[in-house]
């Protein structure tokens, strides 16, 4: 076996500030291009020699090939070991367990998250640090830098390794541990959650439905809720992980998840229903006829959490993205603890909760999680929901209406103009951004501009700071509305408004939110000229 080094050119890598590398499927299988973004990763980081790696991913298109690429230029660059979950398999939230429990300097997760996969779909690689979270901005940075002049990149000239089972084997001077990819993120759950009233809520007779999509999340929630909590099989629906997510968009909203909202509409429904995306990151909760909302789901966890064993100490602090609603901040002020909002992104957590601030944490794009990993975490909040419902014996409805009778209703939507011409979206965007100064004072229909902003942030802990992060519209009716385009596509430009508005006292129960926050969303499209920009009339997805 020898180290090749091989010459390249440069690509156009991971832009600054994105998390991750995520492209078309075909733009990952030319020549050098993941090469060139993996050794870019192992020099920003100061080389491997020497030191231990997690890898795996979600399974979709390329995962197989990838994996043995990393593993073959991890030895090249020195590397003594990579810890690799069976069949090149590790959902988001466990490779960050794997990371933290393992004590591995950093790890690479395979994954465009809920993106479609296959030949044709997306695929997507990036570097988690050895907290086990997302790579803040000063490592992706470097990493952007060094894909702009790396000239060559070093790879073992050796055959596949065996990953089809667990145990350990040799790639050249380097060690490669296969691991079984649910046990270590499974035994966190275990720690976390009251298991035995989980069972009992089983064994009582309630029915649940997760629905894997084809992803990764299939063989974490079977081995959990059928084999250890006692559901019955049949539970998890679309189990088995496929590498074109059986030709299904993983994302886990009302419209990719319909038929598991269909089933919660019908006469057939189980008492609760959840859905994971591509890479296991990702949640959505159902009950019988209702969606839980992300935001609503944070603040009603949040407020619940003490009852599972893993939080009865109570929280430190809250953390939502700035385009969450604020309800999980009614639920930190009753328990007066901290409060955070921060620019969207799962990284922006990682020093809250390194430094004790934060417990809980999460986002309106279906993300939530706590201090146990550094990546939010579908399974998680899954568990979390299951244990309440099995402490409180109540239907999720019962639990909502509850909530918002004690805390208000924020009423939320959030709406996408999906694929729309980049340079329209970025050009409305920068008007937006000029404007904030004219808008306070401003009508628009039944509603007054109070405030308009685009929100920056700085970390309370490392004093890092992010501009930019997206245009706030307050109106004085305790109502807001919020512009952002997208970081996570691949194709076009997604323009995303959520628009929300706050209802003391029971909150109106039974009124849909669209029609609640009407005049919101009226005066968003006009604020922003969508039609005329964008040539659209209607949001491609509503949540
Ligand atoms: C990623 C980040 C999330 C963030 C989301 C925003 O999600 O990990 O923290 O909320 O992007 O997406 P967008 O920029 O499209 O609104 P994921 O699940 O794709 O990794």
């Amino acid at each position: 076996m020898r180290v090749k080094s091989v010459s390249t050119n440069p690509i156009a890598g991971q832009e600054p500030g994105t998390s991750g590398l995520r492209r078309k499927t075909a733009v990952f299988m030319e020549p050098g291009y993941l090469e060139n973004f993996v050794q870019s990763v192992f020099d920003a980081v100061g080389g491997l020699a020497g030191k231990t790696l997690t890898a795996g991913g979600d399974g979709r298109y390329f995962n197989d090939r990838a994996i043995q690429i990393i593993l073959r230029m991890a030895a090249a660059n020195g590397a003594a070991r990579v810890l690799v979950g069976r069949d090149g398999l590790l959902s988001t939230p466990a490779a960050s367990a794997v990371i933290r429990t393992r004590g591995t300097d950093g790890g690479l997760i395979l994954s465009a998250s809920h993106n479609p996969a296959g030949e044709h779909g997306d695929f997507g690689i990036k570097y988690n640090i050895p907290s086990g979270g997302p790579a803040p901005e000063s490592v992706t940075d470097a990493i952007y830098r060094r894909s702009l002049e790396i000239d060559r990149y070093q790879i073992l000239d050796a055959a596949d390794v065996d990953l089809s089972t667990t145990g350990i084997r040799t790639l050249g001077a380097m060690s490669v541990e296969v691991i079984d990819p649910v046990d270590i993120h499974a035994g966190i759950m275990q720690s976390l959650f009251d298991f035995d009233a989980i069972r009992a809520l089983f064994a009582s007779g309630f029915t649940m439905r997760f629905d894997a999509m084809h992803a990764v999340t299939g063989p974490y929630a079977k081995a959990v809720l059928e084999d250890e909590l006692g559901a019955p099989s049949g539970t998890v629906l679309n189990g088995e992980p496929m590498a074109d997510f059986g030709a299904g968009y993983p994302d886990p909203n009302p419209v990719h998840a319909r038929t598991l909202v269909e089933l919660m509409t019908g006469p057939d429904a189980p008492d609760f229903a959840a859905a994971s995306d591509g890479d296991g990151d990702r949640n959505m909760i159902l009950g019988r006829d209702i969606i839980v909302t992300p935001s609503d789901s944070l603040a009603v966890l949040a407020a619940n959490a003490h009852l599972a064993p893993g939080y009865s100490g109570g929280l430190r602090g809250i953390a939502r993205s700035m385009p969450t609603s604020r309800a999980a901040d009614r639920v930190a002020a009753k328990l007066g603890i901290g409060a955070f909002e921060t620019p969207t992104g799962w990284k922006f957590f990682g020093t809250l909760l390194d430094a004790g601030l934060a417990t809980i944490c999460g986002e309106e794009s279906a993300g939530t999680g706590s201090n146990h990993v550094r990546e939010k975490d579908g399974l998680w909040a899954v568990l979390l929901w299951l244990n309440i419902l099995a402490r409180r014996r109540e239907s999720v409805r019962e639990i909502l209406n509850a909530h918002w009778s004690e805390f208000g209703r924020d009423y939320y939507t959030r709406h996408d103009y999906e694929g729309v011409d980049k340079a329209a979206a970025e050009a409305l965007m920068a008007d937006l951004r000029r404007r904030p100064a004219d808008l306070p004072g401003r009508r628009c229909g039944a509603l007054r501009i109070a405030a308009a902003d685009d929100f920056s942030y700085r970390d309370p802990v490392d004093g890092s700071s992010a501009n930019g992060q997206g245009v706030r519209i307050f109106f004085e009716e305790d109502a807001r509305a919020v512009f952002r385009l997208s970081g996570t596509g691949t194709a076009g430009a997604t323009l995303r408004v959520y628009q929300e508005r706050f209802e003391p006292g029971s909150g109106e129960l039974g009124l849909d939110p669209q029609q609640t926050l009407a005049p919101v969303i009226a005066a968003a499209s006009d604020i922003a000229e969508i039609h005329a920009r964008l040539g659209r009339l209607a949001p491609d997805v509503r949540t």
